[in-house]
Order: C-alpha cells, then structure tokens, then sequence
C-alpha cells in the first residue's frame, strides 16, 4: 500500500489506533496527538494509545482526552489495537518500544503505518514514511499531512501546537543540527495558523517545579565527570538522588546537553541508575556520532543522540562505558 492508496482508505472513517513509543516525549506525543486532531475533524475514531505515562510537562497539549495510557487499562489497549483498521506507529521502528504491546500490534490485522525518524528500522509495517535525517515525527506529520496528502489548508491551531512542540523538543528549540531551512519552512506554515511560540515555549520549559532545577543543580554539582582529553563529559546518577528529589518522569530530560555547553566538549553522556537496570543517555556533536557507541549498551537512536541499557550495577556500568571509551576515538 503507498501512502496516496492509504488516503483512498481513509476517505470514509475508520477505527484507528495512534501508538507512540514508551517514556514519551515531546516528539512522541506532539506528532500523535497532532496527527489524533487532524484525522479526528475527518471523521475517524481515534485512540493514542501511550505504553507508559507521559511526563506532566506534555499534559497541556490539546487533545487529552483521546489519549489511552494503557497500562492503566490494558485490556482496552490490546482490544484497542485489535479492533484498529489502521495502525499509525509514531516516533519508533521497532516493536520492543511499545513493551508488551508490541506482540499485539505484531498480531493485529488493521493496516500498519509507521512514520519516524530513528536509524535501523525493523520491517512490522505495510507503509513507511521514514527519514532517518528529519529533524523529528512532527516534521514528518506535516510532511504527510501537506505534501504527501496536499491537504495544508486542514492544519488547525491545534495541530500547529502539537507539531511545533514536538519539532521544537526534538531540534532543541532550532539549535541541533537537525535543523534546517525546511525546518524552519515547516514552522514558518504552523505559525500561520495563528499559534504563538513563544507561549508553547512557556508551557515546555518554564513550568518546572522547584525540586526538578534543585535536581538538575544537584546533579550539575555532584555528578558530572569531565575527562578533557576525550572531548568527554558524564553524569553518574544514583537512584538516591533521583528518590530525595522526588524525582518524576521526564525531570532530568535535556541535563544531558549540558555537557556538550562547554568548550572542547564533544560528547555527553548521562549513566543513571533505574530501578534493577542502568539507563543510558549519548549526544554528542560534530563529526562524532554516538549511534555505534550505543550498540554496545544494547541501544541505539540518532547520529548525535541515542540511548542504551545496562543490567550491571551502576558502578559496573561506569567502569564498562570508561572502558568502550578508552577504546573510541572521540573527536
Ligand atoms: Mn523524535
């Protein structure tokens, strides 16, 4: 099936099911609920169906009310993608990123759409739309809904605000090198809708509470490493801190990239230590890409950002990621 067959499909409504991947982030819920608003005014029903929870900071997007977070109601999640007739996986490519789920979506008959941005897909889809160098889901939403589709003139202000955001998120705020004129083209046509930026920069970035930036200083004073000859600084989070802080989902999203702010510094990388595992996080920029590194903490993701995992004690993980660095040529 092309994606012009699946507009065909579409022309009557249809029970659709929108999936992202687990943790959500703002990509992951912009481009899901953004393309939730646009195929709800055509009539459809839709279900977001979320893995996990998303993080209070993405709760005022437009559109809550679609939203399923299934492991408060499992069955209906499964029933729901059972049931679906089109399948849209957003912001992933492998199955695994939607946890249990994954084996039902694998089973269920309805149409599988998958659109994406992320290096190495598994092939469980009948239609892609994926680009390994857009700068996020969102852009590819716009990309589906006004070229694929022609359709622009459906963009409301609600899908704008669920589009920019998650671009936003995923550029840092038009900073990464993922960033670039048709980018900014793909903004240029959500703000015409009427949106404000400044305000969806407000909702993201300036509602934190007092416990996440006395976490984030915490953090920025106790926990990071520098090793200058390797271009490299690092963050070793105990699960101690992240418990005395309250710590909630999300909170430490984006400490990362202040490894990279200083000078000479080319990759970042944070070693947190999660209930019985270690979760990794890498950026890095410039030439160096941070996608192989991954691979050796059963991970993967971006060019400049990708993640991993680990079974080993924090301690262990530390000596194991020093260990892959001593033996990569960071520059
Ligand atoms: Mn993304």
């Amino acid at each position: 099936m092309t994606l012009q067959q699946l507009k065909t499909y579409l022309s009557v409504p249809r029970r659709i099911a929108i999936t992202t991947h687990q943790k959500p982030d703002g990509d992951a819920m912009g481009s899901s609920l953004g393309l939730a608003h646009y195929l709800q005014a055509k009539g459809h029903q839709i279900t977001v169906i979320a893995p996990t929870d998303y993080p209070a900071f993405l709760k005022w997007l437009p559109g809550k009310q679609m939203v399923l977070i299934a492991p408060f109601q499992p069955e209906k999640a499964h029933r729901n993608f059972r049931n679906a007739e089109v399948i849209f996986c957003l912001d992933f490519n492998v199955l695994s990123r939607i946890n249990e789920f994954g084996e039902t979506v694998a089973a269920a008959k309805g149409f599988k759409v998958m659109i994406d941005h992320h290096t190495f897909p598994e092939n469980f889809a009948d239609i892609s739309l994926w680009d390994e160098h857009a700068s996020s889901t969102c852009e590819l939403i716009y990309r589906l809904i006004a070229e694929e589709w022609n359709d622009k003139a459906a963009l409301t202000q609600e899908i704008a605000t669920c589009l920019y955001t998650g671009i936003m998120t995923d550029t840092g705020s038009f900073r990464f090198d993922n960033t670039n004129a048709r980018v900014h083209r793909v903004i240029a046509d959500l703000v015409d809708t009427g949106i404000e930026g400044h305000l969806i920069h407000n909702n993201i970035y300036d509602t934190y509470t007092e416990m996440r930036l006395r976490l984030w200083g915490y953090c920025l004073l106790n926990c990071l490493k520098v090793l200058p000859h390797k271009k490299t600084a690092y963050f070793v989070i105990q699960r101690k801190v992240t418990l005395d802080f309250m710590m909630e989902s999300g909170d430490l999203e984006g400490i990362v990239n202040y490894g990279l702010s200083m000078k000479g510094v080319v990759f970042s990388a944070i070693i947190l230590e999660d209930e019985g595992l270690v979760k990794f996080s890498f950026r890095s920029k410039g030439s160096f890409g941070v996608v192989d590194f991954a691979k050796n903490f059963q991970g993967g993701g971006h060019f400049h950002a990708a993640g991993g995992r680990s079974l080993l004690s924090l301690e262990e993980a530390e000596k194991q990621f020093l260990a892959v660095l001593a033996e990569t040529e960071v520059g």
